[in-house]
């Protein structure tokens, strides 16, 4: 889709394309977020602007203690450096670090109905599994993603297949907002990943894989370290065949087998057929030397990134200040066609 929409002639004559996203600093990052997100980006940074952001606004929907969202904050930042992401090359910045979210957000909340949000998936997956605490803000999470997209004019919105329903979304507000006024909003496109796009739980493989899922052997973590990999591959559920054959009703097989696909570049049928007469036990091995291998240069870059908070202040410094510059220009954009006064 990338060359599709960016070949050589487009990038000649036209501006080029922005493209926003983010994580939520809510737990440890996964195979999940890295397959369906931010290996994703890497791709996109040469031929877009691309705009990256660390969402803690959207993290504290969940209650957060303050030391680990705070430690949590730097360390994705230093995982999105890691993974491959030139601070140089993208706008790397904490969502917190520009209040224009925040404004946007709340403007947005007027021309969003109660009976959109209340639709929403994630919503009602999040007040089940969070009964004490159903937050208005848990409600509003949406807007606030929409403020998060459209503050930037985003052409392109690279995530995972679960957030294809916020994406619809901040569109439906984007047209509705421009239909009320005028044009004023970019509607912007999702761009989701063929592979990778759900990483399931290896515990429970109709489940999405999630950093915020309690069980540890549900999801491997970006920073685990290769024997921790190793032994939750090994433990993965499958189901009692033993035949690597991608299939119906087969979702622990299915999943190992994405993540095979994803890490070595290869395709279904090739996976399978380098995996034939080989029993389950074997292809578990085999999935989770090859991920603690592919993540083994990122774990290092990181290392010496987490060390260097100097350098990271100063990423989310600069990244505030350019994010800042755009998002305002939107904000006046908006206020001046509802009708704040200006002065
Ligand atoms: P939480 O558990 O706190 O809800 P999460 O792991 O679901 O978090 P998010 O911060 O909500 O992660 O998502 C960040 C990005 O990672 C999004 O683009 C999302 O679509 C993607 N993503 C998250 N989990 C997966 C997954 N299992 N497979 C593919 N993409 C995923
Ligand atoms: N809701 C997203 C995180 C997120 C996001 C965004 C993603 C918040 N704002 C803007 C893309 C664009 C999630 O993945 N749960």
């Amino acid at each position: 889709m990338a060359t599709e929409l960016n070949g050589v002639s487009e990038q000649k004559t036209e501006k080029k394309k922005t493209i926003f996203s983010g994580v939520q600093p809510s737990g440890n990052l996964t195979i999940g977020n890295y397959l369906g997100a931010i290996k994703n980006w890497t791709v996109l940074q040469k031929e877009y602007n691309c705009i990256y952001c660390v969402v803690d606004m959207h993290a504290i929907t969940v209650r957060q203690v303050p030391a680990d969202l705070r430690r949590r904050t730097y360390e994705t930042l230093a995982l999105y450096i890691a993974a491959g992401l030139d601070p140089k090359e993208n706008i790397l910045f904490v969502q917190s670090h520009v209040p224009a979210h925040a404004v946007l957000s709340w403007d947005l909340g007027c021309f969003t109905m109660f009976g959109e949000l209340s639709r929403m998936t994630q919503f009602k997956d999040k007040s089940r599994k969070n009964a004490d605490n159903i937050n208005a803000g848990l409600f509003t999470y949406p807007v606030l993603m929409a403020a998060d997209i459209l503050l930037y004019q985003t052409d392109l919105v690279p995530v995972g297949i679960d957030q294809r329903q916020h994406l619809e979304l901040a569109r439906d507000i984007a047209i509705r907002f421009n239909n009320i006024y005028s044009p004023t909003f970019t509607v912007p496109e999702a761009y989701i990943p063929e592979t990778g796009m759900k990483i399931m739980s290896l515990a429970e493989p109709t489940k999405k894989m999630s950093k915020s899922d309690s069980n540890a052997n549900a999801s491997v973590g970006l920073l685990d370290s290769r024997d921790q990999i190793i032994a939750k591959f090994k433990r993965a559920v499958t189901d009692s065949g033993s035949e690597v054959r991608y299939g119906e009703g087969k979702d622990g097989i299915n999943n190992l087998i994405n993540i095979y696909c994803c890490f070595t570049g290869k395709t279904r049928s090739e996976t399978e057929r380098e995996f034939e007469g080989k029993g389950y036990g074997e292809f578990k091995m085999a999935v989770g030397e090859t991920v603690a291998d592919g993540l083994s240069s990122l774990r290092e870059e990181y290392g010496k990134l987490i060390c260097d908070k100097q350098y990271l202040d100063q990423i989310m410094a600069s990244g505030a200040e350019k994010a800042s510059a755009i998002a305002r220009k939107t904000i006046s954009k908006v206020h001046r066609k509802i009708g704040y006064v200006s002065v």
